[in-house]
């Protein structure tokens, strides 16, 4: 068996796709609207680690499913490119000592060469990135359609600051209290922002989830993002003075139980309210809060902290006093920054009243409020007009006597806060605004377009609230726009998100330099019709790529709501890792495998494999390149693919992956024997019917697995012939390609033929011929299965019954009983009831 030439046939064909630009599509108009796909990648962050084994598996499936539209008649946009500001490349830069342009796009290169070895079919004359200045021109373009539409605001707030990598961070940005690309300890610090006004389409951006075919998890993922709740503001008189202070509950209707109020400790009140005797305690525990993030502060398990205030506030309903207390379980940032308290049905409440000794009341039956708090419906009691009216009931009479004397009224809240749209540092979007002392903020003319952001030697953060661009005196003095005036420019740069909000948009005209993109490739190829990425970008790039459409299509400038039709999260490659009986791990190098067991090398004694994240610790990172160079990249993509279902995470073996190149090179073998156009049995007619059909439908269903399965099923068979036949061949070979595209071209051109096969017909499957054509029965009685039989597939259930009646065992088991009925199920069972 001569071995498979993978690496010659692998470069052979890259090389052809490349001169010939194969791949490469126009808006041709012969090809009707539903002849059209728009296939997308995530593209990548072009790191200086370079692709790991989770790239390809996304790339890989949005690939063979291009590779098979094509085949299928369609004219299909499949572009590539790199998002290639943001915060990793410059912190890389810094630590190294060389400019982030200098590695970024040394980066690209390597990237780019990376993703070219694995053989997918891009087109590259679309290429973008998103650093180069003929891109961040519309970049910049956009953000002065947002400003225009008052999407965009400056102002100075408290935000996430990491204190390392010494910029501000968006609260999508910041995972359990830390830096999301450093993992330091997020502070709060007030800093001037450009902030983007997403809150005003919180509502659209759920509405429109509605109307995508996306997973029920992530569309989840967003809306709690989002996190819409209804409910009432509430003024309660504070006791001596004349101010009220407002609250936001979602339960107006518990109002007769508020018997404590509670502010944030940021709250405005605190310090005018606070009594003389409980200064010092409040102006401690303020000092004590402000190091907490807001996760800490609201974790539910935490136990209860807090401070009276010394002042009392007026229940409106009841008229009680109830004292005024500050903790830090509620946030300033949410509703009101202030809340009405009722111990009796809600549990943060109920425990801090517990705590520090406060009334509880029970408003609504159906708990035992001395235990916990009841947080479920029931009757309401000791609440006056409301007494005996369930919840929602009692909410909507009670929000109609708020409204009335005008002491509340219905509100919606949003956990959503707008975008801090800016960094304070150097490798980003240069903002396209002038600060004029005379016109206040000016945005910069579209015809002055791209502000370049500036060659500088020192772009390390400042830890100033201020861009190492603010250094640049050539970069900061213009003349205003306006009045002509002296000005300075806006150094705060965009954050990494700006340049993936519209790239799909971009790749559809990328050379366009009149527009973003024109109305006509807009209106070719939009919207997208499966984008492919990881879940990792649920609330982030996929919540703010779809504000940013939203705003271009209510200005007029796309033409559909929502730019991702359909959208599939490839799952995570994991790893295995081996864990000791105390469950911490030992990296992979430092194990052996004997006899199916894997021990510590150290100490001789005997590890769990259990399966983990890749990380650089464990020493199981997979580095594709070596994986490419040993198997090839046809093995490395069609193994990744067989792995499991595209949707669910699985650990990477590279034992599997030796597998399945052992299965290409079977199939080459077979490719190597002689040629037959004689006719091959029926039996691997058949099986090369049942093939097509299972392999099309599979993998126009995005389940690869199973589709590779099927061809395996079917190389077992077709390995066994002394020949290759033509008949079975070249369907087999179109089957195969969009899976191992270079092995499928190499042995189209060994069949004869001299046109490539990325644009032939893809193989149709004649249904009769996939049928089977013998099935088992089994024959029971009362239930019980008592005997089986072979029949021709569809035999009638008449004959059935005659053919169970003729088996012996059967026969003599019947005899002398009662036969009360028979049921019959054509090529499942016969089952025959007895008395
Ligand atoms: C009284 C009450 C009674 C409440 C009850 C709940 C149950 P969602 O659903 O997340 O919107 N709350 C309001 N503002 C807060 C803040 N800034 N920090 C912490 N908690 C705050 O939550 C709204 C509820 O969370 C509000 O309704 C309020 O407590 C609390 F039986 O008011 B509720
Ligand atoms: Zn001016």
């Amino acid at each position: 068996m001569s071995k498979y030439p993978f690496n010659e046939i692998e470069k052979k064909w890259q090389k052809f796709w490349e001169e010939n630009e194969t791949f490469k599509v126009t808006e041709d108009p012969s090809f009707p609207k539903e002849k059209r796909a728009y296939i997308l990648d995530m593209f990548p962050y072009p790191s200086g680690a370079g692709l790991h084994v989770g790239h390809p598996e996304g790339y890989t499936a949005t690939d063979i499913y291009c590779r098979y539209l094509r085949m299928k008649g369609v004219n299909v946009l499949h572009p590539m490119g790199f998002d290639s500001f943001g915060l990793p490349a410059e912190n890389y830069a810094i630590k190294t000592g060389t400019h982030p342009k200098i590695t970024t796009e040394k980066n690209i290169d390597h990237f780019r060469e990376q993703i070219k070895s694995l053989g997918f079919s891009y087109d590259w004359s679309r290429e973008v990135s998103t650093h180069t200045s003929e891109y961040y021109k519309w970049t910049q373009w956009i953000f002065l359609q947002l400003y225009k539409k008052g999407m965009a605001y400056e102002a100075d707030t408290p935000i996430n600051w990491c204190p390392d990598c010494l910029t501000g961070l968006a609260n999508e940005e910041v995972k359990e209290g830390m830096c999301d690309r450093c993992g330091t300890q997020v502070e709060r610090r007030n800093t001037r922002q450009w902030i983007l006004k997403i809150t005003d389409y919180a509502d659209k951006l759920l509405e429109g989830l509605d109307t995508l075919d996306w997973s029920d998890s992530l569309k989840a993922m967003q809306r709690n993002w989002i996190g819409r709740s209804e409910g009432a503001n509430v003024e309660f008189k504070l006791e001596k003075f004349d101010d009220y202070i407002e609250v936001y509950t979602t339960r107006p209707d518990t109002l007769f139980g508020a018997t404590y109020m509670v502010l944030a400790p940021e709250h405005p009140f605190v310090e005018k309210i606070t009594t003389a005797d409980q200064k010092e305690a409040v102006e401690k525990y303020i000092a004590e809060a402000s190091h907490k993030s807001d996760l800490e502060r609201t974790e539910l398990s935490k136990d209860k902290s807090g401070v009276f205030t010394g002042a009392y506030a007026i229940n409106p309903v009841n008229g009680e006093k109830i004292p005024v207390w500050i903790s830090d379980y509620i946030l300033i940032s949410y509703g009101t920054g202030a809340i009405m308290a009722v111990p009796a049905h809600d549990q943060r409440d109920w425990e801090f009243a517990k705590k520090f000794d406060l009334p509880i009341i029970e408003v609504l039956k159906g708990g035992d409020v001395s235990v916990e708090a009841y947080t479920e419906d029931g009757d309401h009691v000791n609440s006056g007009f409301l007494d005996g009216m369930g919840k929602q009931e009692a909410i909507d009479s009670m929000i109609a006597w708020l409204e009335e004397r005008k002491l509340g009224k219905k509100t919606i809240n949003y956990k959503l806060r707008d975008w801090i749209f800016a960094r304070q540092r150097y490798w980003g979007e240069p903002i396209p605004l002038v600060h004029c002392p005379a016109c206040g903020t000016v945005p910069v003319p579209e015809d002055q377009l791209p502000i370049t952001l500036p060659h500088v030697d020192d772009f390390k953060p400042t830890n100033t609230g201020e861009s190492p661009l603010a250094k640049v005196e050539e970069f900061v003095k213009c003349t205003c726009p306006q009045c002509g005036g002296e000005a300075k420019r806006e150094t705060i740069t965009m954050p990494q998100w700006a340049g993936s909000c519209w790239y799909y948009l971009r790749y559809l005209d990328p050379k366009n330099e009149k527009a973003f993109v024109s109305k006509e490739a807009e209106d070719y190829w939009m919207p997208v019709d499966l984008y492919v990425g990881g879940t990792e970008h649920a609330v982030l790039h996929l919540l703010y790529a779809r504000f940013w459409h939203k705003v271009l299509f209510d200005l007029g400038l796309v033409s559909h709501a929502e730019p991702f039709q359909r959208l599939v999260n490839q799952g995570m490659i994991t790893a295995y890792a081996y864990q000791r009986p105390n469950k911490s791990l030992v990296p992979t190098d430092e194990v052996k495998e004997e006899e199916g067991k894997f021990i510590e090398i150290a100490t001789g004694k005997e590890l769990e494999q259990v399966i983990a994240k890749m990380s650089k610790s464990l020493k199981n990172v997979e580095n594709p390149d070596e994986m490419i160079e040993h198997f090839g990249a046809d093995s490395f993509r069609m193994y990744e693919m067989f792995m499991g279902p595209l949707q669910v995470s699985k650990p990477w073996s590279t034992k599997g992956l030796s597998g399945v190149h052992r299965f290409l090179n079977r199939v080459w073998n077979i490719a190597e024997r002689e040629i037959s156009d004689e006719k091959p049995s029926d039996d691997m007619i058949k099986l090369l019917h049942k093939t097509i059909k299972k392999v099309s439908l599979d993998t126009g269903a995005l389940e690869f697995n199973t589709a590779i399965a099927q061809m395996m099923i079917f190389i077992n068979e077709a390995y066994k012939l002394d020949k290759c036949y033509r008949e079975l061949w070249e369907p087999f070979t179109l089957l195969i390609a969009p899976y191992a595209p270079h092995l499928g071209e190499e042995m189209w051109q060994m069949l004869g033929h001299e046109e490539i096969l990325a644009y032939k017909p893809y193989p149709e499957w004649i249904e009769e011929l996939t049928l089977d054509d013998e099935k088992e029965v089994v024959v029971q009685i009362n239930g019980k299965v008592r005997s089986k039989m072979t029949v021709a597939a569809g035999t009638s259930k008449d004959d059935l019954e005659k053919m169970a009646f003729g088996i012996e065992k059967i026969q003599s088991m019947t005899e002398g009983k009662n036969v009360v009925k028979v049921i019959c199920i054509p090529d499942k069972l016969v089952n025959i009831v007895v008395k």
